[in-house]
């Protein structure tokens, strides 16, 4: 049996009832033969792999919290702080009852390599909580975020470890977590990204995931021979990532027809309203059912769907596994040419193999999305110089790096010869660095 498949088994029977984990290490590894094979000897004498699939270490913790009525309520919380060889953990927070340790080691361990393709000096961590934010009021979320962090500020600072948003977790979160650090530790830090402007945070990072993956796009169309404008784009997810994407889209000169939450989808064929999604979101925190009074000519459809409505490009932008083989056949079917992921991992295994099978340009989330992090990082250079940029600063930044990443992940592709199979390039790209950042580090 070959090194990738040994190392593929060993995580398997060593990390039981963890199919997400299972899930992105397959995709990773597999994907790493030909590096792999290239490097057999070295790579297997100092254990790369092996190294790379178990984390720096797993925090998990108890979170009591006292809710409205006076009752105590206790949650779970993680921090997996997966590999630091490239710079300090980096990495969100999901606050979402379907969290495990499972979904929080695949997320981390995403990270490591889409931190990597960045360029910038991050290395990988995820954390979070199965406590829902859904329906409680301020208080509740203050509670549960001040006993949150009493206990991961052990672990986390401007140099060690450095958390920030993902699913459940905005500006409002990251508020709350992060007066509480300052409490604790008696110091004002960058710990924290996505942090409010007032207090440290970063133009442009509230908008940083959903524009970088359409300037991604972009230069993937262009490189193709395909340009964006005009085109119809179906959208998926109704929260940060989904909402700025549909912006760039539209300036782009793109036509967005769906956004879609937990509970089903809207298709507007006159286009998306963004002002009126953004209060429904932002400021009302309600569900999508009432996007119908802003627009009454718009469709609401329950439950899942949302793929079977034609599109020239597909942005999953929700959460993972959210489509499946069945979904990308119907892309497919309805002449879909790009799928560009803002999600983490939202394409099954089996879904992304027909997409590509089938000629569809296939960017996965490890690089499609990483312009959030990247703004993060950026956020970490502005707090640690005590200085401020320009929106217009942080944006050319974000922009720039977002282009580097596609060509870098196209010409891994290439010298591979694996022209146009970006998951294969993104994850040799990524991989390629860290390794080199681990060998030059030694045993550790
Ligand atoms: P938000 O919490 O702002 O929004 C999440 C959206 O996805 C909501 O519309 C939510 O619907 C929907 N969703 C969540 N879980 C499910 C589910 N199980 N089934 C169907 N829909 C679901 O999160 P973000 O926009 O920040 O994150 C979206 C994705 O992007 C995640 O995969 C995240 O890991 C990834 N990501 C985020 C980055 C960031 O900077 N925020 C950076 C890179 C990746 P509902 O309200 O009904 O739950
Ligand atoms: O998945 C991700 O890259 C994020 N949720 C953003 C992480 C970060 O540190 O900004």
């Amino acid at each position: 049996m070959g090194y990738v498949d040994e190392v593929i088994e060993r995580v398997v029977a060593k990390n039981p009832g963890e199919p997400e984990f299972h899930q992105a290490v397959k995709e990773v590894l597999e994907s790493l033969r030909p590096v792999v094979e290239a490097n057999e000897a070295l790579y297997r004498k100092e254990a790369i792999l092996e190294r790379l699939v178990e984390p720096d270490r797993q925090i998990k913790f108890r979170v009591p919290w006292v809710d409205d009525k006076g009752q105590v309520q206790v949650n779970v919380g993680y921090r997996v702080q997966f590999n630091n060889s490239i710079g300090p953990y980096k990495g969100g927070l999901r606050l979402h009852p379907s969290v495990n340790i499972s979904i929080i080691k695949f997320l981390g361990f995403e990270q490591v390599f889409k931190n990597s393709l960045t360029s910038l000096p991050i290395g990988g961590g995820k954390g979070g909580s199965d406590f829902d934010p859904k329906g409680k009021s301020d208080r509740e979320v203050m509670a549960f975020c001040q006993s949150f962090m009493t206990e991961l500020s052990k672990y986390i600072g401007a140099d060690v470890d450095v958390p920030a948003g993902d699913i459940g977790t905005g500006a409002r979160e990251i508020g709350y977590m992060f007066g509480q650090y300052k409490r604790i530790r008696g110091m004002y830090e960058g710990v924290l990204t996505g942090k409010g402007l007032s207090y440290g945070g970063s133009l442009a990072r509230t908008e940083a995931t959903g524009y970088g993956l359409l300037y991604l796009t972009d230069e993937m169309l262009r490189c193709n021979g395909k340009d964006i404008k005009g085109k119809t784009v179906c959208i998926s997810g109704a929260g940060n990532v989904a909402i700025y994407a549909c912006k760039k889209a539209q300036e782009l000169g793109a036509k967005v027809v769906t956004v879609s939450d937990s509970n089903g989808y809207i298709y507007d064929a006159e286009g998306i309203d963004l002002a009126a999604l953004k209060e429904i979101k932002e400021v009302k925190r309600a569900r999508l059912t009432e996007y119908k009074n802003y627009r009454p000519n718009a469709e609401y459809h329950e439950g899942r769907g949302v793929w079977n409505v034609p599109c020239d490009i597909a942005l999953p932008c929700a959460t993972q596994n959210e489509l499946t083989l069945e979904d990308a056949k119907a892309l497919v079917a309805n002449g879909c040419f790009a799928v560009a992921e803002g999600a983490n991992m939202p394409t099954t295994l089996e879904a992304t193999k027909y997409l590509q099978e089938n000629g569809v340009l296939f960017a996965p989330g490890k690089a499609a999305n990483a312009g959030g992090v990247a703004t993060s990082a950026l956020e970490m250079s502005q707090n640690s110089e005590r200085l401020s940029w320009t929106f217009e600063e942080v944006d050319a930044k974000l922009k720039s790096i977002m282009v580097n990443i596609f060509h870098n992940m196209d010409d891994a592709a290439k010298r591979y010869n694996f022209e146009g199979n970006y998951v294969v390039g993104a994850n040799i790209a990524g991989f390629e660095k860290v390794v080199d950042a681990m060998l030059a580090q030694g045993v550790c």
